[in-house]
């Protein structure tokens, strides 16, 4: 485990647990609490900590931002486990939401972490320039529509079954799971200076981060230990999901993922100490078994 990690989690937790309690009641609260926490890892949230600490953007907008993020990943969770999506029972070691809850609550309570989400990043608890939050916002609804993580899961779904040639396989994970890291590693470039040069520098890094992560995705699947996972493993050979594994075979699939990583480490190894907290998540994310 990371070490700081813990503390991102705590202090996301919390916000998310504050922010939710003002809410007005309505009958999909229960469901959003229940996509939302305890919760995943929140690795998008430290991979914007740990970028932030490149740019020295201050702790607390950071973690605003990370919640805004953290919905928007619940989101995407919930409807990925809807009978048309992937038809998972588990997540995150418990009955999926609409499990639980039922198929219409299920989407309903999604479509609101979503709306939540740009919520969280316009109100005036975060304090950053109205110009800088608009940037902010309109990144993160156009990251997450069509051209995005929503165009991923669409590909996703479409490929099941065909032979996907890896360049579309890549296009694919870098928009279904690609676009959230590729956000959380401009933002701080943004709120810093909103330097053009360094703003898609880190964007580039975030892509390749977001590509090691579904990559090692993949592998926890395909090793199967569904205890550890908290989910469902060995589903994608089940489904005939397009994956690299699928493509290449898993140990070329492991070497893939290292030389990946360490096209990463070396990438931000110019930041020096300032990106060593950067350097072990990424570890972490391959290594990890969950
Ligand atoms: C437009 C946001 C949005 C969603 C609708 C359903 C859908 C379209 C997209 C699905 C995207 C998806 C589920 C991508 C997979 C990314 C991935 C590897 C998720 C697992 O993330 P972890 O391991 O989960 O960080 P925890 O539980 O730790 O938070």
């Amino acid at each position: 485990m990371l070490n700081d990690l813990n503390k991102v989690v705590k202090d996301i937790n919390l916000f998310l647990k504050k922010y939710l309690k003002k809410q007005k009641y309505s009958g999909l609260l229960s469901a959003m609490n229940y996509g939302l926490f305890p919760g995943g890892k929140k690795i998008r949230s430290k991979i914007l900590v740990d970028v932030g600490k490149i740019f020295n953007v201050k702790y607390s907008k950071l973690i605003i931002i990370g919640a805004a993020v953290e919905c928007i990943h619940a989101y995407s969770l919930i409807h990925d486990d809807l009978p048309c999506m992937d038809n998972d029972f588990v997540r995150r070691g418990k009955p999926s939401t609409h499990v639980k809850f039922g198929e219409a609550t299920a989407v309903l309570a999604g479509n609101s972490l979503l709306t939540l989400a740009f919520e969280i990043l316009s109100n005036k608890k975060l304090n950053l320039k109205e110009k800088t939050k608009n940037i902010l916002i309109s990144k993160l609804s156009s990251y997450s529509g069509h051209t995005g993580i929503a165009g991923g899961q669409f590909l996703d779904l479409d490929f099941e079954n065909q032979k996907v040639p890896l360049k579309k396989i890549v296009d694919m994970q870098l928009k279904k799971t690609g676009k959230l890291f590729a956000y959380c590693c401009s933002v701080p470039a943004i709120i810093n200076n909103n330097d053009i040069k360094k703003i898609n520098t880190f964007e580039k890094i975030g892509y390749d981060i977001g590509l090691l992560f579904q990559i090692a995705d993949d592998l926890i699947d395909h090793r199967g230990d569904a205890k550890k996972a908290g989910k469902k493993t060995k589903k994608d050979k089940k489904f005939g999901k397009a994956t690299l594994i699928s493509l290449l075979g898993y140990k070329k699939t492991v070497i893939y993922s290292k030389k990946l990583r360490i096209k990463i480490q070396k990438k931000i190894s110019k930041y020096g100490w300032r990106s060593k907290n950067l350097n072990e998540t990424i570890n972490y994310i391959l290594n990890r078994n969950k």
